[in-house]
């Protein structure tokens, strides 16, 4: 059955929160660099892949379901931050305004009774816990450095090896 035109629109607007993700992330990657946090930057480059990723994935679930996809304009993300701390106690805040998101599409797959959407939807609730977890532990770890130069080094060594 082809997908209905209330959870096309939510959808559609996912990928746009999605892509915007991906450019924040990619905004704070370059943040890091100019702190040269080279770790740091890695891991918020991982991470704006992934965005993409997941915007992609919606991408093709609108068009696997015969709708039609439609780009929307991306916003600026900031481009300063006061603290490395300060950048990944914003990426907490965002990925959890982003779980509302897929609440919020959740929503509309139960209303529209879009039994598919509602188990394609089950892997971002998922990924969701996923995404949270991680920025919110280096919140923690970062709170645990602050103050102490040497340990923030090792840190950043360690958000290095994100693959
Ligand atoms: Fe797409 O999960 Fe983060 O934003």
């Amino acid at each position: 059955m082809n997908i209905g035109k209330k959870m096309e629109k939510a959808i559609n607007d996912q990928i746009q929160a999605e892509l915007y993700s991906g450019y924040m992330y990619l905004a704070m990657a370059a943040y890091f660099e100019a702190q040269n946090l080279k770790g740091c930057a890695h891991w918020m480059k991982k991470q704006a892949e992934e965005e993409q990723e997941h915007a992609m994935k919606f991408f093709d679930y609108v068009a696997e379901r015969g709708g039609r996809v439609t780009l929307q304009a991306i916003q600026a993300p900031k481009t300063d931050w006061a603290s490395p701390l300060a950048v990944f106690e914003e990426a907490y805040a965002h990925e959890q305004k982003v779980t509302s998101l897929i609440y919020g599409l959740y929503e509309v797959a139960l209303k529209e009774k879009d039994y598919t959407s509602q188990t394609f939807l089950q892997w971002y609730l998922t990924e969701q816990v996923e995404e949270e977890a991680d920025s919110s532990e280096i919140v923690e770890k970062l709170k645990a450095v602050q103050g102490a130069p040497q340990a923030l080094l090792m840190l950043d060594r360690e958000l290095g090896q994100r693959g």
